[in-house]
């Protein structure tokens, strides 16, 4: 066990070591996280562990099981793929296959757009189209069993859904269209649309920050990181800020928010304490966030100083738990 110097312990605010979150991914292979406030390269949790013709998509995380469910599939041709439920284990990145969601050869089934945890229903729910990839304007929502994939019917969509993001602060869902590059607000319980804003098009999965109250998503074609600025009432979602590249070591196509423990060092929140972390800390040199929650402040204290340059060096390598 790393020893920790007393003084430190006590110059930590209670709200930083009460929890942070780190944005993970899944790419073509592995679990990783991913520095949230300047993008760059990844920290490598650990392999999926699928067969190799196994596409992973969409992700969200389940508060109450602490474990990620996202939707694969394997690929025979864009109109005709098997779709399977997975579930992934934060700490290793192993990936289970819970079951078989659908196929899309035949209706009702079709292809598997996105999947987001709604607090508010206590239940995970995915988009899907009626009857293949080319069907971009009748998108169902139904929960899914994280048991058994098991499937029940929530309402139709007028969408084309490819992104859902879901703002656990205030119970809205989003959708992003990565065609029509629009954002719209979701109601579940028939399905109808509102228009929140102007996007960017070809984006992947998002997430949703809830310290920050900011959307993440990540461009579909070369891993750029964009984050959303949301109005103060949640009805409204900003053109996007592109942070930078993510670096893996394949496109990264799932993304959600999972709280962590506060790591002591860890400035941009990927898991690790390294160079990286001396960089977050002078990108974003004198930034006041609420404690705990924002790039480059390793102590956790609200502030991006000094202190953090010595926190860093202090904890450097360290595990972070
Ligand atoms: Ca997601
Ligand atoms: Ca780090
Ligand atoms: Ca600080």
């Amino acid at each position: 066990m790393r020893w920790v110097p007393f003084t430190v312990v006590m110059c930590l605010p209670s709200a930083a070591l009460a929890q942070s979150t780190r944005l993970y991914g899944v790419n073509q292979t592995e679990l990783v996280v991913i520095d949230h406030g300047s993008a760059g390269p990844v920290h490598v949790v650990g392999p999926l562990g699928l067969p190799a013709d196994m596409l992973p998509g969409s992700i969200a995380y389940h508060p109450v099981r602490e474990r990620f469910y996202g939707t694969a599939f394997v690929g025979i041709t864009a109109t005709n793929r098997d779709y399977s439920l997975l579930e992934i284990d934060p700490a290793t990145g192993a990936a289970t296959v819970v079951g078989l969601i659908m196929n899309s050869r035949f209706a009702p089934s079709g292809h598997v757009e996105s999947i987001e945890y709604i607090d508010s229903l206590g239940e995970l729910v995915i988009s899907h189209s009626d009857s293949g990839q080319n069907d971009f304007t009748s998108d169902n929502y139904r929960t899914i069993s994280p048991d058994d994939a098991s499937l029940v019917f929530l309402s139709k969509s007028t969408l084309d859904t490819d992104v859902l993001i879901y703002n656990s602060g205030f119970d809205i869902l989003y959708s992003l269209d990565p065609n029509g590059s629009d954002w719209a607000l979701v109601d579940l319980s028939d399905g109808s649309s509102a228009f929140a804003g102007s996007a960017i098009d070809t984006l992947a999965d998002g997430a949703f920050e809830p310290g920050l109250f900011k959307n993440f998503s990540i461009d579909f074609n070369d891993n750029t990181l964009y984050r959303f600025d949301i109005s103060m009432d949640g009805l409204s979602v900003a053109p996007g800020d592109a942070l930078g590249a993510v670096i893996a070591s394949s496109l990264v196509r799932g993304l959600a928010f999972a709280p962590a423990s506060f790591c002591p060092g860890d400035a941009n929140g990927d898991g690790a304490v390294n160079f990286a972390d001396i960089t977050s800390a002078l990108e974003n040199w004198l930034t006041v966030y609420d404690p705990g929650t924002g790039p480059g402040d390793a102590d956790g204290s609200g502030t991006v100083n000094f202190g953090d340059i010595t926190n860093v060096l202090e904890n450097w390598l360290a595990a972070c738990p």
